[in-house]
């Protein structure tokens, strides 16, 4: 056999310390790409403790008012009753599931809440002056009605009632209450929307979410969004939570919700939800339970100003 004449080529084998410097140098670009290199949001990551124990001792404005309640509205499947479970869990320091929420339903078409159901907020040593307001979901095309929606945050749909795709509840029906005490009205409105989700949102969905908040925003409701599921909407976050603020994209996903709904990016929290796990974590309680807290503020601020005084 001859030789071609030709020397060989040395290929070297790359050391460990070049492959460790080589994934080092691909992280670096990947959170160059998806991150920014500092927190556009500050937030102070050690604040639990202190988030937990001012909402323990918070009192309401007006103090003959037992509780204020706060209703999710939001798509299917997007973790309303995830996000109660999780303000509970949070309180509690351990995982609740007051909320029934349905591991399919993130992939479900249809609502696995079906009624208007109050849950109170307590911590591991009594009930807090809140309660959270869990609906079933809207559809584009069925779910939940927007005017059973606006009704129920005025206090006219009663507790329990089962959401009907078709009709919504009528003045003269059982389910209807003429005249609401200020403990069966929402004082804030929290919309729900999945990081994962937000760039598919149907346009008519939309129009259901305008509709509402054109109708409250006249009566001086305010309103709030949770940003859900933000560990399924980028890798960065769903590696380390700590890098939401960081994050481009999940910036990119507030900013879309803001446009939207035209809710201020202030008002724009983004929160991993419990979903999974069986013991709580203080990074996900900070992003819960500040969010909650300043859910709590601005319904409050409008019980202030509310005129009806009957409780
Ligand atoms: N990865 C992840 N999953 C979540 C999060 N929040 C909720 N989920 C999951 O999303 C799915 C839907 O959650 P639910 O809380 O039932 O949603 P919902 O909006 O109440 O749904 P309906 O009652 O059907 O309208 C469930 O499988 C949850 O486990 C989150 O922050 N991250
Ligand atoms: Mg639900």
């Amino acid at each position: 056999m001859g030789s071609s004449g030709s020397t060989p080529e040395v290929r070297a084998e790359p050391s460990t310390t070049d492959l460790a410097e080589l994934l080092q140098a691909i992280e670096r670009l990947s959170v160059f790409h998806l991150g920014f290199q500092h927190q556009w949001r500050n937030i102070d990551w050690g604040q639990k403790a202190a988030l937990k124990q001012r909402l323990e001792s918070f009192s309401l404005s007006r103090t003959h008012v037992q509780f204020i309640k706060i209703l999710l509205v939001g798509e299917v499947g997007v973790g309303k009753s995830s996000f109660i479970n999780s303000v509970s869990s949070a309180l509690q320091g351990r995982i609740t599931s007051g909320a029934l929420a349905d591991s399919s339903a993130a992939h479900s078409s249809t609502s696995f809440t079906q009624r208007l159901r109050t849950h109170r907020v307590r911590t591991a040593n009594g009930l807090l002056p809140f309660a959270l307001c869990d609906t079933m979901g809207l559809e584009s095309l069925a779910g939940s009605l927007p005017e059973d929606i606006i009704n129920a945050i005025f206090g006219h749909v009663k507790e329990g009632y089962r959401f009907d795709h078709k009709n919504a509840v009528a003045q003269d029906s059982e389910h209807y209450a003429r005249n609401p005490d200020l403990c069966d009205k929402a004082f804030c409105v929290v919309y729900i929307i999945a990081a994962d989700k937000v760039n598919v949102i149907d346009e008519r969905l939309v129009e259901k979410f305008r509709k509402i908040r054109k109708i409250i925003s006249e009566k001086g409701i305010p309103q709030v969004i949770v940003m859900t599921r933000v560990d399924e909407a980028c890798p960065l976050v769903k590696n380390d939570l700590k890098m939401i603020y960081n994050s481009r994209r999940i910036r990119r996903k507030m900013e879309m919700c803001s446009d939207m709904l035209g809710v201020a990016m202030s008002f724009i929290f983004p929160v991993k939800n419990y979903h999974e796990e069986i013991d709580t974590d203080d990074d996900m309680d900070v992003l819960i339970l500040k969010a909650f807290e300043q859910i709590v503020h601005l319904a409050d601020d409008r019980l202030m100003n509310e005129t009806d005084d009957r409780c």
